[in-house]
């Protein structure tokens, strides 16, 4: 099987295990495991942060940067296809009592303007807008990136109303990859960031949320409320350190898969692929008769040996990571060809 679902289903390579397997450990809830602390010291120096924290997956790390920055009742304006407002099972409401306010962005990229449309006037009948969520690489817009431009000019906005920032940074190191924009230029127009270790970087668990010591202390308790306590955590968090060292140099070849997979199915019959938005390592695909589902699609790949997701009633997500390389992608564009010529 060709697993083109998500950079998720990656398996730690043997080098990675053997990291693992090294190891030192001590008691995360204590505060006393050294691979954890080293991850932590080091996530957020590259972040650029005073601290970090690692948790045990993406949700974790902004639902504890929502609850942090937040009060029940507050409102917080995300991106309409974000992760946080269609992938967190409601998770903003349910843990911390707020209000989402989607804005439709292009390209999951929203202006300031629009950001500043949603803003709420100061009267008893509204919420209080109180942070702004940002999702770089964007998932569901394509795995698309963020200009910085329209970060500087959103942070403009959020200090002239005395907003918070959060940046949902599950595939930071992509954008970063494709831009050369390092990952701490990224995050100092932030409050609150989260990078997975679980996506493009192959590790098995977990991701950093980075900010001031502050934020990372309340960030801390509310891990803890949340039951993310871990203990013996630097299995994992050598998993991390590894990953960090070694897999963040090949994004661009999966940013490459992704591209020539996009160039190869863009023409076939009843396909549509927006190539602007293939940024890095993702590909959507529409599909655009009718009488095609995305399901029955998914389906019918799957029976041939390409396993992708139907995001949609007529769309395909193709994820591409280090556990598919060039020729599989080739073999996998032949059986979108075959497939979607007989369908
Ligand atoms: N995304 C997963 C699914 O949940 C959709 C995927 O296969 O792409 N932020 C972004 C931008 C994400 O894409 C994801 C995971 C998360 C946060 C959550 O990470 P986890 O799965 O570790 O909770």
């Amino acid at each position: 099987m060709i697993d083109l679902r998500s950079d998720t289903v990656t398996k730690p390579s043997p080098a990675m295990r053997e990291a693992i397997a090294r190891a030192e450990v001590g008691d995360d809830v204590f505060g006393e495991d050294p691979t954890v602390n080293l991850l932590q010291e080091k996530g957020a120096t590259l972040l650029g942060k005073e601290a970090a924290l690692f948790v045990v997956s993406g949700t974790m790390g902004n639902q504890v940067s929502i609850k942090a920055q937040t009060q029940p009742g507050d409102e917080v304006i995300v991106e309409a296809d974000s992760h946080v407002f269609n992938y967190e099972a409601g998770a903003p409401a349910i843990l911390s009592g707020v209000q989402l306010h989607p804005v439709a962005g292009r390209h999951g990229v929203f202006t300031a303007e629009q950001a500043e449309t949603a803003l709420r006037p100061a009267n008893v009948h509204h919420p209080k807008t109180r942070l702004i969520v940002v999702e770089n690489t964007h998932n569901r817009a394509g795995g698309t990136i963020w200009p910085i431009e329209a970060i500087r000019s959103l942070r403009e906005l959020a200090d002239r109303h005395g907003l918070l920032m959060h940046l949902d940074g599950a595939r930071l190191w992509n954008a970063s990859a494709a831009t050369g924009i390092p990952l701490k230029t990224y995050s100092e127009y932030f409050d609150s960031v989260t990078v997975c270790f679980s996506k493009g970087l192959g590790a098995p668990v977990g991701s950093l949320v980075a900010g001031s010591r502050e934020f990372v202390r309340a960030a801390h308790r509310f891990r803890k409320v949340f039951g993310g306590g871990m203990r013996q955590a630097g299995i994992l968090a050598a998993a991390a350190l590894y990953a960090m060292e070694n897999n963040v140099g090949r994004l661009c070849e999966d940013h490459q898969k992704a591209k020539r997979l996009a160039e190869s199915v863009r023409e076939l019959p009843g396909i549509e692929v927006d190539m602007e938005a293939v940024q890095t390592n993702m590909v959507f695909i529409n599909l655009t008769r009718p009488s095609w589902t995305g399901a029955a699609a998914e389906e019918a790949l799957k029976v041939k040996g390409v396993l992708v997701i139907a995001t949609g009633l007529r769309r395909l997500r193709a994820v591409t990571h280090l556990d598919v390389d060039m020729k599989e992608i080739v073999t996998a564009a032949d059986v979108f060809k075959e497939v979607f010529r007989a369908f």
